[in-house]
């Protein structure tokens, strides 16, 4: 089989972001420029020679494509196997499980997660490392660096693999091996979960609706909680997966998941509510008329996690991003376990969680997941979420309720304000930055600021630094309002603000969060100026 040199040079922009590359179609189906980066990326991840790779992706448009340029490529690199999902499809969480459980050298899953998908939306690439989890920093640092000094790639002349028959093939010395895409996830999942408990729920009066979206989660959703879980069909909804989403913009969120939003706030509402994102890492928990935010959701999750037999001993340790509210730190106080407060991005739990400091981790965006995997877990996080309720036999609201009571409730909210200008963007972040001085010690909000920073963090375990995490304005009363650009669009900027503030009194728990918040609110928008700089007035978002 022949290996082609192609000769390439470096395009510009190729820096992962939070979580990999992400990019418009359009740009990634510029002639090479997908192949300047799977080619930096093996370039610069060791030696891979006799190794094995995993791949998969959310099914979105230009996934087959791409898969098929990704084999030839491995095959010209020297991977001795590749491992790939049926169809080209792998979630998010059923890669990091595969990379486990075969020990891959690593993989490269292709997803922009929730952004939309079709020929004029998103796709996105990141390489993953043998833990199962991103890839840290200083190996993205090390792609982009490859991306800019690229000349040639390795390809292999040589047919395409039929993605959609399970089975193994050659390329040249190369076997790629096409697996089931759900059953290796669905095991790990039945190993975790007390599924006769859960059987048990389902066979009650307990009604639930699942909307996968019409993304990658639909097939894992469908095998696991109606097949396996006996949960009545139909149970599912929104769950064959299209190259477009159906059109959708598949993030888990009361904004996008309106579909879901609407049933459990209507009529005869069912109990529980959930729902994943396009590549099936993110989740949103609903009661009847009842918003669990993820904060809280992994607050509860830490506080009952011994009902779940995996964690039955207790958990070691628990980790948020930095913008994540500090209830489940309140939770890891009570139960005499450390909590660790990490940047943005899932690729800060990994080293973490391989120490063992770590169990159960989560993030604002929606994002939790445990150290069964290392990648956040949409599906697993909807699984432990049954769990309890199959062994409390309470209803959402009043787990929550009950929460509450005991470890006080932490109002949060995030407003994003996405497509801004970028350069109006990184003015809203630099006029807050620039009264770091001043505010301290001033009021706002009927509260005392008490430190404004640049939120950096030191890896614990690595000594890796990481700097200019987010801007915070911490106030004396625990507080806080913090301001962050994300790292995931693909469209101008998204400016995020995270707004939280701590309330022990009970007879204010029942408030609405945007209620609790509105002081906090106006402030924000009175130190940063956001409405002179960009133009808006109201976000783009509010979760
Ligand atoms: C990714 C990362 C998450 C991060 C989220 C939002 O999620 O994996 O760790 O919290 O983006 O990041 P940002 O605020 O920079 O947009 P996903 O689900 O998009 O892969």
């Amino acid at each position: 089989m022949r290996i082609k040199s192609m000769p390439t040079q470096p395009i510009a922009g190729q820096r992962p972001g939070t979580s990999g590359l992400r990019a418009k179609v359009k740009v990634f189906q510029q002639p090479h420029y997908l192949a300047n980066f799977v080619q930096s990326v093996f370039d610069v991840i060791g030696d891979i020679s006799g190794q094995t790779l995993v791949l998969g992706g959310d099914g979105r448009y230009f996934n087959r494509e791409a898969i098929q340029i990704i084999i030839k490529m491995a095959a010209a690199n020297g991977f001795a196997k590749v491992l790939v999902g049926q169809g080209g499809i792998l979630s998010t969480p059923a890669a990091s499980c595969v990379i486990r459980k075969y020990q891959a050298f690593g993989g490269l899953i292709l997803s922009a997660s929730h952004n939309p998908a079709g020929p004029d939306a998103d796709f996105g690439i990141k390489y993953n490392i043998g833990n199962g989890g991103p890839a840290p920093e200083q190996v993205t640092e090390a792609i982009f660096k490859r991306t800019t000094e690229i000349t040639a790639y390795k390809i292999v002349e040589a047919d395409d693999i039929h993605l959609d028959e399970i089975g193994q093939f050659s390329m040249g010395d190369m076997q790629v091996q096409v697996i089931d895409a759900v059953a290796d996830y669905a095991a790990l999942m039945q190993g975790i979960f007390d599924f006769d408990a859960i059987r048990g729920l389902l066979a009650q009066d307990f009604s639930f609706v699942f909307d996968a979206m019409h993304a990658v989660t639909g097939p894992y959703a469908t095998t696991i909680l109606e097949d396996m879980l006996g949960a009545p069909k139909g149970t599912v909804i929104n769950g064959e997966p299209k190259e477009d989403f159906g059109g959708g913009h598949p993030d888990p969120n009361l904004t996008y998941a309106h579909e879901l939003v609407d049933i459990l706030y209507g009529d005869d509402a069912p109990d529980f509510g959930a729902a994943s994102d396009g590549d099936g890492d993110r989740n949103m928990i609903l009661g009847n008329h009842f918003f669990v935010t993820p904060s809280d959701s992994l607050a509860v999750m830490a506080a009952n996690a011994t009902l779940v037999p995996a964690y039955q001993d207790g958990i070691a340790g628990v980790a948020r991003s930095m913008p994540t509210s500090g209830a489940v730190d309140r939770v890891a106080e009570a139960l005499g376990i450390d909590c660790y407060e990490t940047p943005t991005g899932w690729k800060f739990f990994g080293s973490l969680m391989d120490a063992g400091k770590v169990t159960l981790c989560g993030e604002e965006s929606f994002g939790t997941g445990s150290d069964h995997v290392r990648e956040k877990d949409g599906l697993w996080a909807v699984l432990f979420w049954l769990n309890i309720l199959a062994v409390r036999q309470e209803s959402v609201e009043s787990i929550l309720a009950d929460h509450w009571v005991k470890y006080g409730r932490n109002f949060y909210s995030r407003h994003d304000y996405e497509a801004v200008d970028s350069a109006a963007a990184t003015q809203v972040l630099q006029h807050v930055r620039d009264q770091f001085e001043s505010l301290k010690g001033q009021t706002l909000a009927g509260r005392v600021v008490k430190l404004c920073d640049d939120f950096a963090y030191t890896d614990p375990i690595d000594g890796s630094i990481s700097t200019n995490q987010g801007v915070r304005v911490l106030f004396e009363d625990g507080s806080r309002i913090i301001f962050r650009l994300s790292g995931t669009g693909t469209s101008g900027a998204t400016i995020r603000i995270y707004l939280e503030s701590y309330e022990q009194d009970t007879t204010k728990h029942d408030l609405d969060a945007q209620v609790a918040l509105a002081d906090m609110i106006d402030a924000a928008h009175q130190i940063s100026k956001l409405p002179e700089f960009t133009g808006r007035d109201k976000p783009t978002v509010i979760t």
